[in-house]
């Protein structure tokens, strides 16, 4: 187990990359500090360290006693190997750090669909070309990511096989994320995947994880993170 102070570095208000990381901490149970949470505090600790540091462009960061990480699958990968939670053997460690970087990938890439020309515009500025990039990921990209990652999963409970790590937890975050953002679309599709459904079920209704994600920890998915959910991206009239 840890003995260092944990800080994690992240926007206050939503789950956003930190959620990959949280969920880690959490499904361990190892104490941590959400560092802006704090109203007290709020994010300018997290702005301090963005100006004065060499290597850290964005948050999430972890803080474990003098050591800050960024990056999230470098995060996840260390945090992968300290507490036993990629699989074992090096071959498993590797294994899932590829697909988490898989998954960071397909995050950018769900974040630009409602944000498609930059993330410094308002989506309210960027709805035409949001739809027309989400219209488009739906009939080209959301097959080919989602027969990846049931490959990946394949004929075993949880990615690396019968023990879960942390890129089962990701898997977990993007499927639930996904649901938020696009119900409707979701509604048929998901059954083309169950493997993924049921991984989403599996970790969901894990013991180790359910106090957390009915406690007012989880912040729940909403318009500012990365799983948005607007009508007008789900297929509703796309016309007005
Ligand atoms: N590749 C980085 C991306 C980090 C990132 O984009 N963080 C977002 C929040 S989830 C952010 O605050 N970005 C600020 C910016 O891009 O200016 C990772 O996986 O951690």
């Amino acid at each position: 187990m840890i003995q260092k102070p944990i800080k994690l570095f992240y926007w206050p208000s939503l789950q956003g990359r930190g959620e990959f990381v949280r969920l880690v901490l959490e499904y361990n149970n190892i104490p941590y500090e959400d560092v802006c949470r704090d109203k007290a505090k709020g994010v300018k600790p997290l702005l301090n360290i963005l100006e004065s540091s060499k290597t850290i462009f964005a948050p999430p960061i972890l803080q474990i006693g003098e050591l800050f990480l960024n990056q999230t699958p470098n995060i996840l990968q260390y945090l992968g190997k300290i507490l036993n939670f990629s699989g074992g053997s090096e071959a498993n460690q590797r294994e899932c750090h590829s697909i988490q970087l898989s998954i960071a990938d397909f995050t950018s890439e769900i974040h630009n669909l409602h944000h498609p020309i930059s993330s410094s515009l308002y989506y309210e500025d960027q709805i035409v070309e949001a739809i027309l990039a989400t219209n488009t990921f739906f009939e080209n990209r959301f097959d080919k990511w989602f027969q990846f990652f049931e490959r990946a999963i394949g004929n075993n409970p949880y990615i690396t096989g019968s023990v879960l790590t942390y890129v089962d937890l990701s898997l977990f975050q993007i499927w639930a994320g996904m649901i938020h953002a696009y119900p409707n679309r979701m509604k048929e599709r998901r059954i083309h995947f169950p493997k993924m459904d049921s991984l989403y079920f599996r970790v969901k209704e894990d013991e180790k994880l359910r106090t957390y994600l009915n406690s007012t920890r989880r912040i729940p998915f909403n318009e500012h993170g990365i799983f948005r959910y607007y009508p007008k991206l789900d297929g509703e009239s796309q016309i007005s």
